[in-house]
């Protein structure tokens, strides 16, 4: 027998609850999809045969965790689910601080509030949709100070989430540093398509931070994801724990707001970290106008507790790696077959080059979202837009913003699907970039004001 060179890895977990899936024709599909609008968000999710619209929420938890649902502590004050999710909290992120929220929006909201005032400006490595809809909505101006490389969609660069230190240089001296409450820095930056940033530019970000006085607030949402990429890519990590980096990360930050949605294997939660308790004080006044009491801040004190077990499960180094493997995967075998894609794959998801996927379609025609419709149409798949729709409009000019990466997100739900599951999904992929040359794009028949991508609708062209 041949000698096998390299092993393969699997998930350190095994199935014990499963949920049905329906399987539908082509036919139902395409009926499905126009009554929706062309929005896969308008999708009923039974419709759905592989979910890849988001991994937000949409986890398997582990057994321990539904274990400690059944301790949910439900009491209106002082649930003892909410000193344990603090205790994690302060053991693994290492912050001071904790104010729970419904979810990431929640603390996003919160945070904006009590920093930012009318006139501010907020640089950020690149966008994320509800992150700076709070910032505006507190009368601030978003600005990217991403790398370049973050809008190239093959660009190799290992770390195409860093800071781009001149452009936060410049910011500083254009605006000032009273006017900038704080630099807002994303993990695996979602709209870049889950690429992280180095600790060695972090470290250099704060330094610079600190000279002006500046916060750093971290958006620690898929924070593990980056500090995988952190062990695997840069030198001097690779036999430090996932727990040592994410604690090393936080502390060059002063705070973060978490979507525990994400890594921590949960169905809904979020919350506020700092390490200053006049920010930990003010929050903690309007938690109670938004969220609920400081102790609860609208979540189930069951729901804390799957959080605080989460965050231990998190870390440990073989769940982030079958996490991202398989993300991985599907992204080596969707390169093998020539369909364009943004590279190096990223964290959470594999994000299709729309532009490239379909370039006889115009922007202002909505690739993107037309792409999405299309793999649905093809296997059940459901994805989603990241392009013009997401970007929304400029609300000064009411123009669309034109973003450079027009893509198509197909995001991995953690510990949900299997590798079969994704052979599907390659192949359907490869069978719509066959087919690319019949599609048309699509017109926007309805516009909602905010957030437009979840329920704006449309026809075919
Ligand atoms: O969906 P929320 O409100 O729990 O979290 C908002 C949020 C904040 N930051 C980042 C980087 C996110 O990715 C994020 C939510 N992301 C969603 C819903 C997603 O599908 O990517």
């Amino acid at each position: 027998m041949a000698k096998i060179k390299k092993r393969s890895w699997a998930e350190p977990f095994k199935i014990k609850v499963v949920e049905p899936l329906k399987i539908t024709t082509r036919e139902y599909r395409e009926n499905a999809i126009q009554e929706a609008g062309y929005n896969t968000f308008l999708l009923h999710s039974e419709d759905v045969y592989i979910d890849l619209l988001t991994d937000s929420g949409t986890n398997a938890m582990s057994d321990n965790q539904w274990a400690g649902m059944m301790l949910g502590d439900e009491a209106y004050a002082g649930s003892k689910n909410y000193y344990n999710l603090e205790e994690k909290m302060q053991q693994y992120y290492g912050y001071k601080y904790l104010v729970p929220a419904h979810q990431g929006r929640g603390a996003e909201h919160m945070i904006s509030q009590v920093l930012i005032r009318p006139g501010m400006y907020v640089p950020g490595n690149m966008y994320f949709t509800t992150t700076r809809l709070h910032q505006e909505l507190a009368g601030g101006t978003f600005v990217d100070v991403i790398i370049d490389e973050a809008h190239d969609p093959q660009n190799q660069h290992p770390f195409k989430g860093n800071v781009d230190l001149q452009k936060l240089e410049d910011l500083i001296k254009k605006v000032g540093a009273d006017k900038i409450p704080y630099l807002s820095i994303a993990g695996t930056v979602n709209m870049a398509g889950g690429q992280p940033f180095s600790m060695e530019n972090l470290k250099q970000t704060y330094d610079l931070c600190k000279k002006h006085g500046i916060r750093i607030i971290f958006d620690a949402t898929r924070a593990v994801e980056n500090a995988y990429f952190i062990k695997v890519r840069e030198k001097g990590y690779e036999d430090k724990t996932i727990a040592e980096i994410l604690k090393e990360m936080c502390s060059y930050t002063d705070g973060a707001t978490v979507s525990a949605k994400k890594d921590l294997y949960v169905n809904i939660g979020g919350f506020l970290a700092t390490n200053e308790y006049e920010v930990f004080e003010e929050t903690r006044n309007i938690v109670v106008v938004y969220e609920g009491l400081h102790t609860y801040g609208g979540i189930a004190g069951r729901d804390m507790e799957a959080m605080a077990r989460g965050i231990e499960e998190m870390v440990e180094y073989d769940q982030v790696r079958a996490r991202i493997g398989q993300v991985e995967y599907v992204g080596e075998n969707l390169l093998k077959h020539g369909i364009p894609i943004v590279e190096p794959v990223g964290g959470h998801a594999i994000f299709l080059d729309a532009k490239k996927f379909y370039p006889h379609i115009q922007q202002v025609d909505f690739p993107a979202q037309t792409l999405a419709a299309e793999i649905y149409i093809d296997s059940g798949v459901r994805s989603m837009e990241r392009g013009i729709v997401s970007a929304g409009r400029n609300k000064e000019t009411g123009d669309h913003y034109y973003p450079k990466l027009e893509l198509v997100r197909l995001t991995f739900p953690r510990r949900v699907y299997t590798q079969a599951h994704c052979d599907v999904m390659i192949e359907s992929i490869v069978d719509t970039f066959e087919n690319r040359d019949k599609v048309k794009g699509l017109k926007m028949v309805y516009e909602p004001k905010y957030l437009r991508f979840f329920q704006a609708r449309f026809e075919r062209l």
